[in-house]
């Protein structure tokens, strides 16, 4: 909502033509109008004023500048890998919404405990386990959080671990009953 003040001069009666877009088309004929912009955008406003005598224009070129309304955040973040034996190391990206300049609060266990501020962390996980991720991000206008529960999965740190057994001798009637040495290894989850 802007109001604007005539400064015109000139023997009276003075008509105005006011027209805020400079489109051409006079939106008011009052002297002192207040006018809603409801765009975004840079403005050019024209006046013109007629009295008996002569008429004059002034233009006011981007005179007028009305921002856009700020919107609210919407989080939303992805991660790879998001599974893997520990220790794992996840690099989460942040795919939020509106008007910035927004800040970011990862939880990434939801314990409560913020762990990074960073737009796109990486978070090394220690200990194996299921981890659910939160996300916080605000603006000047509101907060919204995103919470994946379960997203993240470290499994244990696989141990190589060789064994060798010998079978008893026995009847040899098929082949798979020979004595034989075996060797097997083993991933231990
Ligand atoms: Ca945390």
């Amino acid at each position: 909502m802007v109001s604007f003040i005539d400064q015109s001069t000139g023997t009276g009666p003075l008509t105005y033509a006011w027209d805020f877009q400079n489109d051409g088309i006079v939106d008011s004929t009052l002297k002192n109008p207040v006018y809603q912009y409801a765009a975004a955008g840079t403005y050019t406003v024209n006046l013109t004023v007629k009295n008996a005598v002569d008429k004059d224009t002034e233009v006011k070129v981007g005179y007028i500048t009305v921002s856009a309304a700020p919107v609210a955040p919407v989080a939303a973040f992805s991660a790879t890998p998001r599974s893997g034996p520990a220790p794992l190391n996840v690099a989460f990206t942040d795919a939020s919404t509106g008007t910035g300049p927004l800040t970011y609060a990862w939880d990434f266990q939801n314990d409560g405990i913020v762990d990074s501020t960073l737009k796109n962390p990486v978070y090394q996980y220690a200990a194996a386990g299921t981890y659910t991720v939160n996300l916080t991000v605000k603006n000047a206008v509101d907060k919204d959080t995103e919470v994946k529960v379960g997203y993240i999965t470290v499994s244990a740190a696989p141990v190589a671990r060789w064994q060798h057994f010998q079978q008893h001798p026995g009847p040899a009637r098929h082949p798979s009953m020979l004595p034989s040495l075996m060797l097997q290894l083993e991933l231990d989850h």
